[in-house]
């Protein structure tokens, strides 16, 4: 269809001046206000996450390029719920937008688990280099058979275990810790295969659950791990970096029924400039948040043995890209730009 092509098409006119004249011969300006569109955007992080600043500079600046003919209003903290119901109702049209995880969005498309096997990447750079290519926009464009239309990559840099009972330096660390994963099926087998024991759950549930001891920890980036206040109930962080997922931007198609192809094409290409945003956001606050968790005392330890967890995954290769081998050797032997 349309999409990521179009968007530097022509921007139409947003007022229509009507002249009427009047029975007495006077002529009489009326100005027709423009119709407003108002959509939604869930977000299940909380308004002081990178991520939650990009999704509104992406409205921020859909506001601005459509003259105000378009607002988005972002619902922060999981408002509109916990992301896969989100993901449901997105489909569905009842949300209009969202940012989401890959690792959620790969249990229905699920040829996105390329993008987001164990240590596919070298590093941010090398992940970057892959989204931005082709192989970037066939997985973008790809979810558009879900009704979903793939706007924008976000950056969720890298995972790695936290817990509440010890240091993990070694695999054998591992044993008989209790993990909450995502509710993704590659991220439990990669738990698993790591030798850690798996529950899946929602996001929002995580930190009570730590608490009253249901899991020992879970797995998350720095800035995710300060901002849901996970630190405060699992003070052992483990740089283990055992996935990079990278975050899509995502627009019901049924936001198609309520726009232009105009329209269209300038949220795309303010998606795109909130990419560029967020990148930079999560960069430098990335960095922030690991040493605001240093700051406040948590255990941040390296991992001794990468290659041995690097060796422990490998078979997930096979089982969740496995019509997908030649790209994933093109990602792995992708150079990173810097
Ligand atoms: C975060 C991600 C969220 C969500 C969360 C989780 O890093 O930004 O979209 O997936 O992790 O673990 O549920």
């Amino acid at each position: 269809m349309l999409l990521k092509k179009n968007y530097r098409a022509w921007i139409g006119m947003v007022c229509m001046v009507i002249l009427l004249s009047g029975c007495n011969g006077e002529t009489t300006t009326v100005v027709k206000q423009p119709e407003v569109t108002y959509f939604r955007l869930a977000e299940i992080h909380p308004s002081d996450h990178p991520t939650t600043k990009a999704d509104r500079e992406f409205a921020r600046l859909v506001e601005e390029r459509t003259e105000g003919r378009i607002i988005i209003k972002v619902y922060d903290s999981e408002q509109l719920g916990p992301e896969k119901a989100v993901l449901e109702q997105v489909q569905f049209g009842a949300i209009d937008f969202t940012r989401l995880s890959m690792g959620q969005v790969a249990e229905i498309s699920p040829q996105l688990n390329v993008l987001q096997l164990p240590y596919i990447y070298r590093d941010s750079d090398h992940m970057w280099q892959v989204l931005n290519s082709d192989i970037g926009d066939f997985f973008l464009d790809s979810i558009e058979d879900k009704g979903l239309i793939g706007l924008a990559w976000y950056d969720a840099g890298a995972r790695s275990f936290y817990n509440s009972v010890r240091e993990i330096k070694t695999l054998s660390d591992l044993e008989g810790l209790k993990f909450r994963v995502m509710e993704s099926q590659l991220m439990v087998e990669m738990a698993r295969a790591l030798g850690a024991s798996v529950i899946p759950m929602a996001y929002g549930e995580v930190y009570s659950s730590i608490q009253t001891g249901v899991i020992d920890g879970a797995e998350n980036n720095f800035p995710s791990y300060e901002t849901s206040l996970h630190y405060e109930v699992a003070k052992y962080f483990t740089i283990d970096e055992h996935v990079r997922v990278p975050e899509m931007l995502i627009a019901s198609n049924k936001i198609l029924d309520r726009i232009s192809e105009e329209d269209l094409a300038i949220i795309m290409a303010c998606a795109e400039e909130s990419e560029i945003y967020q990148r930079d956001k999560w960069r430098i606050e990335e960095k922030e948040s690991e040493q605001k968790l240093r700051d406040l005392g948590i255990i941040i330890t390296e991992i001794e043995d990468r290659q041995a967890f690097v060796e422990a995954v490998r078979p997930l290769y096979d089982r969740y890209a496995n019509d997908y081998l030649e790209m994933v050797e093109r990602i792995q032997n992708m150079e990173s730009l810097e």
